[in-house]
């Protein structure tokens, strides 16, 4: 048995000196640097006992050792469970514990803070700074620099990446070795990466854009990657000459093109840019192919699937639409059970290698999301036009999209109505000009009760990611509710649509 994910992503560029990861500084680590650091990493982890199968909780500012990690993770079987670094140390508790997971590396900074966390749930913690500092980089360095691959199978999981649910409570979306590797093979094929890319990459890497659809495919392809810390519009500027090609969400692109050193000079020698993660405005895509020249390559995934269709490469990129299924993958647009014809909203559902296996531990919440003859219900609502093109038109799940990040309203309700003088809230998504969408909490009080919002500002603040947070509070007498004594969300994004204009 050998180890599928392992030998198309690293196994062909063993001992190779091609460069890999061009760093801030202009230190460039090549394949084989980049992989003797994931032996060493597999190997300490070894040594600490931690076996195939087992989960690796990490919130990790982005650094190569992240990465190295990552991929020492995929040598030894070891399953990556990548967390957001915006997350506190109560969310962090709930991901532990759910995954069982065997050790958490952190942050030197964050060690002292949520070793608690870790403690309650009985697992260590080890640390590993961006500048090879930290415990877990010690014992790395302390390490060999060779580690035989583990032996693993397509069905294997190779990692467990949270999304949070309409419920309020998060799943572990469980990602095999096939789902990773048929979805970056896909990816090579539609979007023609080769060993001559250099990609742009200032994602984060603890999601699937920045992980999967970023990295998998540059390393598949043999590119190189200018990894950047995070986006940040100055470094991108000066970075874009070195590079072929660009990912990113579409808050990065609105950014550029606010920035009027953002030229068609400057991006003439560009390969390709592609944007996903949340909706590009038809207006950006406009916007930015009369700046440029170029027209931005949109594709659409999720966590559970990894990417599910594209635009094409060649052939019209048509603004305001996905694009058509990557290779491999089926999409219907239903209603129910029925599947509809062109032109007819419905949910969007999915069928092939790249979906998921299932929820971690939750194979209720699986098979309700999953029908019988293996379709994955996706929650996004649209439509398939007469050439073939998938439009996401809505979204049938109460999900805000801000800036690539995703907040389940729940979450955020059940806290707000935790609150003092709190009777009830409702969280909806508003127009935001930089993030696409920013949250806005509706309150209702208590009879005869005032609600201190700085107060409740506060107790959201200790518990939940900076980005869930409300960015615009409001306080009503009653929520406008439907017949049947559901909140319409519908009429509140109505009222609310802009409070982030302007
Ligand atoms: C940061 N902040 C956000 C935010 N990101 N708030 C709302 N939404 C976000 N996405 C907070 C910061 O904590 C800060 O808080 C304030 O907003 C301003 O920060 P900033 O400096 O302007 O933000 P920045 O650090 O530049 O981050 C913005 C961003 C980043 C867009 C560059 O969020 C980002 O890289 N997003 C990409 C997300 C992503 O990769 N998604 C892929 C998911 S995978 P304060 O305290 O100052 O107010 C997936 C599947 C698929 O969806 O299809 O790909
Ligand atoms: P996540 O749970 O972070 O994986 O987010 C997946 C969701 O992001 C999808 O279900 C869609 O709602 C949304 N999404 C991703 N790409 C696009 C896109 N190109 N256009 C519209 N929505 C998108």
């Amino acid at each position: 048995m050998t180890n599928p994910l392992y030998e198309a992503l690293l196994g062909q560029h063993e001992g190779k000196d091609t460069a890999f990861l061009h760093l801030p500084g202009g230190a460039t680590l090549t394949h084989a640097d980049f992989i003797a650091r994931a032996d060493r990493f597999a190997n300490a982890l070894t040594a600490r006992g931690i076996a195939p199968g087992d989960r690796l909780a990490v919130q990790l500012t982005k650094s190569a050792d992240a990465l190295a990690l990552y991929a020492g993770c995929i040598k030894a079987g070891i399953v990556f469970l990548p967390l957001n670094t915006a997350y506190t140390a109560s969310e962090l508790d709930y991901f532990i514990s759910n995954s069982g997971a065997a050790l958490f590396v952190c942050d030197p900074a964050s060690e002292a803070a949520l070793t608690p966390a870790a403690a309650a749930q009985g697992i260590s913690v080890m640390t590993l700074g961006t500048a090879g500092e930290g415990s877990l980089a010690a014992a790395a360095d302390a390490a060999g620099p060779r580690f035989a691959p583990v032996p693993r199978g397509p069905d294997d999981l190779a990692a467990l990446l949270y999304t949070s649910g309409t419920t309020g409570r998060s799943k572990g979306a469980m990602l095999t070795q096939e789902n990773l590797l048929s979805n970056a093979r896909a990816l090579l094929d539609c979007w023609r990466f080769t060993a001559d890319d250099v990609l742009l990459h200032a994602l984060p890497i603890f999601h699937a854009h920045g992980l999967f659809v970023a990295t998998n495919l540059t390393l598949l392809a043999g590119g190189a990657m200018i990894f950047l810390p995070k986006f940040d519009v100055e470094a991108v500027l000066a970075e874009l000459p070195k590079a072929t090609s660009m990912m990113g969400v579409p808050t990065f692109y609105t950014r550029l093109l606010d920035e009027p050193r953002f030229t068609r000079d400057l991006v003439r020698h560009m390969r390709l840019f592609i944007s996903g993660s949340a909706p590009l405005l038809a207006e950006t895509h406009a916007r930015f192919e009369e700046r440029t020249g170029h027209r931005i390559l949109e594709r659409y995934g999720m966590t559970e699937t990894s990417m599910n269709t594209s635009n094409p490469y060649e052939g019209a990129r048509r603004a305001g639409t996905v694009g058509f299924p990557l290779p491999g993958v089926e999409i219907r647009v239903a209603d129910g059970e029925k599947a509809l014809p062109a032109g007819e909203i419905g949910t969007v559902e999915v069928r092939g290698p790249n979906v998921f296996k299932g929820y971690w531990q939750m194979p209720e919440k699986t098979a309700e999301e999953m029908r019988a003859d293996g379709f994955f219900i996706t929650g996004d609502l649209g439509l398939i036009d007469e050439d073939g093109y998938l439009h996401i038109v809505g979204r049938g799940k109460d999900l805000v999209i801000s800036g690539g990040y995703n907040i389940y309203p729940k979450e955020v309700e059940l806290l707000l109505d935790e609150q003092p003088g709190v009777l009830e809230s409702a969280v909806i998504g508003a127009p935001h000009p930089d993030f696409g969408e920013s949250v806005v909490a509706i309150l209702v009080p208590e009879a005869g009760a005032a609600i201190d919002l700085d107060a409740v500002r506060a107790a959201v603040g200790e518990k939940l990611a900076r980005f869930k947070q409300p960015r615009h509070y409001a306080v009503i007498d009653a929520l406008p509710r439907n017949t049947m004594g559901k909140v319409q969300k519908n009429i509140l994004r109505e009222r609310y649509k802009h409070v982030f204009a302007g």
